[in-house]
């Protein structure tokens, strides 16, 4: 709209040169306009390809392309490893052990500002989100990084902002994940317009595909994806808890402590890992999830 707007303005204003008449605006919301055998009729979201034209005067008309308009995504989602009361502990933050590079396939980055943050907006990790076709729950239309807030709160790489995404307004599935969790994704299309769109997932099971099988009830009105994936394969498997055995006594950033506090221990194995042994993820990923970057030696 405001390019052809602006081509017109334009336009009109060489005419009015040429023809030295008096300056005039034209509004955006559809008018007429004429002068020196010219006449321009116009309405918002017309398509009119033409050349006008008299003595010096010519008009050229074009397409008027339509601006997509930003959506934007407030989603909130808890992960069961660091899950503690309502809130989810940030103790990768506290020991420097979250990285400014996202773990997962599309690597934003983000300032080390952002884990300054203390409290319930404090960052948690990186999770990955995706958008999918109404059509068919397997087919991804747009995937992005984002950060988790301790409330649950799902942000841009600001650590503050919604998600913006770039998609068409429509209904779309909901997906998120996360490199040793089960991923979500939601039973139902979510319609996605402009504005800010609510995506909550922490406490309405029946928005979940799956239910019960999908996501961990923490027992206080709250839910939770389920931990203990190490290897990413969407399930959590006695090979999951093999691997991480191995891997007890390490620390820093790694699959293998699932309940995110720096330290690959028999906590994580006993509490975060074997209990859900035999669960797996209730929407299909396509084999290997395609959002797991991290591999068993992380
Ligand atoms: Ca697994
Ligand atoms: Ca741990």
């Amino acid at each position: 709209m405001k390019t052809i707007v602006t081509i017109l303005s334009m336009a009109f204003s060489i005419a009015v040169q040429a023809q030295s008449i008096e300056k005039f605006s034209i509004d955006s919301g559809g008018a007429s306009a004429s002068e020196g055998g010219i006449q321009i009729l116009y309405t918002i979201g017309e398509v009119n390809v033409q050349e006008l034209s008299a003595g010096n005067i010519q008009v050229s008309e074009g397409f008027i392309n339509p601006q997509q308009l930003l959506i934007k995504i407030d989603s909130k989602l808890f992960l069961q490893g660091p899950y503690n009361a309502g809130l989810m502990l940030d103790g990768l933050r506290t020991t420097g052990n979250i990285p400014t590079t996202s773990p997962y396939a599309d690597a934003i980055t983000c300032n080390a500002s952002v884990f300054t943050v203390t409290g319930a907006n404090a960052i948690i990790d990186w999770v990955w989100m995706e958008i999918r076709d109404s059509a068919d729950g397997t087919t991804v239309i747009a995937s992005m990084s984002a950060l988790l807030q301790a409330d649950g709160d799902v942000v841009a790489n600001d650590g503050i902002s919604p998600l913006i995404i770039n998609v068409p307004e429509g209904n779309y599935y909901f997906m998120v994940g996360h490199r040793n969790h089960l991923g979500v994704r939601t039973a139902n299309t979510v319609s996605l317009v402009g504005g800010t769109q609510s995506i909550d997932l922490t406490g309405n099971i029946a928005l979940i595909e799956g239910g019960n099988n999908a996501i961990a009830n923490m027992g206080d009105g709250n839910f939770a994806l389920f931990s203990g994936d190490f290897d990413g394969n969407g399930q959590v498997q006695n090979s999951d808890k093999v691997a991480v055995e191995i891997l007890r006594g390490t620390s820093g950033f790694s699959n293998a402590d699932l309940d995110m506090n720096s330290e690959v221990q028999n906590t994580d194995i006993q509490n975060k890992l074997s209990p859900n042994i035999g669960k797996g993820e209730q929407f299909t990923s396509k084999g290997l999830k395609l959002y797991a970057k991290l591999k068993k030696n992380n």
